[in-house]
């Protein structure tokens, strides 16, 4: 591997860990859990798993011995910055409670340990890693575990290998593949644990006792420092909008942050949107409102962030995007086999019900097209694909033109579209994810080495200095609920969505109407690994202000 001097320097970087894993480790359990909703349902799924206590992690002056384990780790979907430092954690963690033990990384994600791919992970392979981004150490897919025959391949891949604890580091979907193959290996009695590591840079798998995914920190400060540069573009030049589309699946904490960050001058959050029952054109005539009055001060630029998932956040476009994920299940074969993407659309139009058919027919062809690209592996639409910046460009435009043809409207408006969303997710994780993702490596080996399974690693108290954050493990099934994937129903990890009682939309609320009309940019810079901690070791705003 051919370094930069950052990678370098960076590699000396010893990460912060809270105090309780610095030694001896003793296990204190909490309360008994529950599922967030649809216990019955849940805990008939996972009579094994079901219902285990909270644990957290004290310092102890117990010396234990523990055996030498072969662990296997598996990175699930998509890349986050820290991946790597998870796995040096957990090298070094258990490690350290038995040098004989050994770390085999699965590749490519979920498939690799089906397909029974794999290599072992090494000191020498580990120490390029340290404080990098990306997960090429093993690569990652988005293959779901979901088949008796996955499990069942799962489970004679890994007896052949000796593999007694598996470390699944995803997503909510991924996960939720850590929690039903948990399942399965006690319900077979296969004595395999699997323990799950929180990761999305979406910063959607939230509750109580897992604060924040790895990741989010980072990417929302790659994003802030991009949105920064263009806010200092736009009001040098005073030319153009900038419609910004932010990655983030479904929730909008990305856009939330950065727009807490940068303070540009719209963002949308679709919370926010549903909540308000608001239509597309709602949301167009939002934007249009504060183009119209900055033009009445002479400022024709200006910012505006979108969420990734909007389209699916505006009820009636939720509707026809639901029924259309029904139909491509249903109807997979028929609409592949279809030539052009005209007969596409009309083989769809003629099976919708008829609102969303009107909603579906009156959208432009080419955004049309994008709603019917393939869902991912989870039956999700993948809304990276979906161009809502450049829709609302066009639809801004046309308002404003004719807002101009009434004399309503003495501006110009000239706009450049955007999508952060790739470039943030293998960032050098900042400090705080080095951190964090080296300490929810170590407590996955604590979690490992007491015998612990169906648990997602868990670090706490982030907005404190690193030594006084709490590590422990949640039991996955506390997190999960039923929801319709593929049109069926399925145990899942609930999505946690911006909080429009919570204190960072509070925040962002209170401010937007300066921000929109007052050019109030702020310009974060580059994440910074050297120098002052109270530049380097920043927590998000979210973060700070959920505290
Ligand atoms: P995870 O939920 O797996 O962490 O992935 C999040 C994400 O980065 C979303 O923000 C984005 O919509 C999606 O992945 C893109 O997926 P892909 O990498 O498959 O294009």
């Amino acid at each position: 591997m051919i370094k930069s001097a950052l990678q370098i320097a960076r590699e000396k970087y010893i990460p912060k860990v809270p105090a309780a894993l610095k030694g001896s480790v003793k296990i204190v359990e909490g309360e008994k859990t529950q599922s967030v909703a649809d216990q019955a349902e849940i805990e008939k799924m996972f009579p094994h798993t079901y219902g285990l206590p909270v644990l957290s992690f004290e310092t102890s002056d117990e010396k234990k011995d523990y055996p030498a384990i072969k662990v296997g780790v598996i990175l699930s979907g998509g890349q986050a910055p820290g991946g790597h430092n998870v796995i040096s954690g957990l090298f070094d963690g258990i490690k350290r409670l038995n040098s004989n033990s050994q770390l085999y990384g699965f590749l490519g994600g979920p498939s690799g340990l089906t397909d029974n791919v794999y290599k072992e992970l090494t000191s020498d392979i580990i120490d390029c890693y340290r404080n990098t981004g990306g997960f090429d150490i093993i690569g990652s897919g988005r293959t779901k575990l979901e088949e008796e025959w996955q499990f069942e391949k799962a489970l004679e891949n890994c007896k052949k290998l000796g593999i007694k604890a598996l470390v699944i580091i995803g997503g909510d979907d991924s996960n939720t593949n850590a929690a039903v193959l948990a399942e399965y290996f006690m319900a077979k009695g296969a004595g395999i644990q699997v323990v799950g590591v929180p990761k999305t840079i979406d910063g959607d798998l939230k509750t109580e006792m897992i604060e924040t995914s790895f990741g989010f920190d980072t990417a929302c400060k790659v994003y802030s420092e991009l949105i920064g540069n263009i806010q200092r573009d736009a009001n040098s030049a005073k030319k153009y909008y900038h419609f910004i589309k932010l990655m983030g699946r479904s929730a909008s904490h990305i856009a939330l942050e950065c727009a807490l960050q940068t303070q540009p001058n719209v963002t949308i959050i679709s919370e926010e949107v549903a909540a308000k029952n608001m239509t597309l054109d709602d949301v167009v005539n939002q934007i249009v409102d504060v183009v119209v009055k900055r033009a009445e001060k002479g400022e024709n630029f200006g910012t505006v962030l979108i969420p990734e998932g909007l389209v699916e956040f505006i009820p009636a476009m939720k509707t026809l995007i639901g029924e259309l994920n029904d139909l491509l299940a249903k109807f997979e074969s028929e609409v592949n086999n279809l030539e052009s993407n005209k007969e596409r659309r009309e083989f769809v139009a003629g099976k919708l019900s008829k609102e969303s058919a009107e909603v579906f027919t009156q959208l432009p062809n080419s955004f049309a097209n994008q709603l019917l690209l393939d869902r991912d592996p989870h039956g999700n639409v993948q809304v990276s694909m979906i161009e809502t910046e450049k829709l609302l460009i066009d639809m801004v435009k046309a308002k404003v033109k004719a807002l101009k043809k009434e004399g309503k409207f003495k501006g110009k408006f000239k706009a450049q579209a955007h999508f952060f969303g790739y470039e943030g997710r293998c960032a050098a994780p900042s400090n705080f994810d080095a951190d964090y993702t080296y300490s929810l490596g170590n407590a996955a080996a604590i979690l490992i080495a007491e015998g612990k399974t169906g648990y997602m690693a868990s670090v706490r108290n982030l907005t404190a200095p690193a030594d006084e954050w709490l590590a422990g493990g949640v039991p996955i099934t506390s997190m999960m609920n039923l929801e319709r994937r593929h049109g069926v129903m399925k145990p899942v990890i609930q999505k946690a969505l911006v909080n429009l009682d919570g204190a960072p939309f509070k925040k962002f609320a209170e401010n937007r109407d300066d921000w929109a009309l007052n050019t109030q940019y702020i310009y974060p810079g580059p994440i910074q690994y050297f120098g002052p901690s109270e530049v380097c070791d920043l927590p998000t705003k979210t973060l700070a202000l959920e505290r």
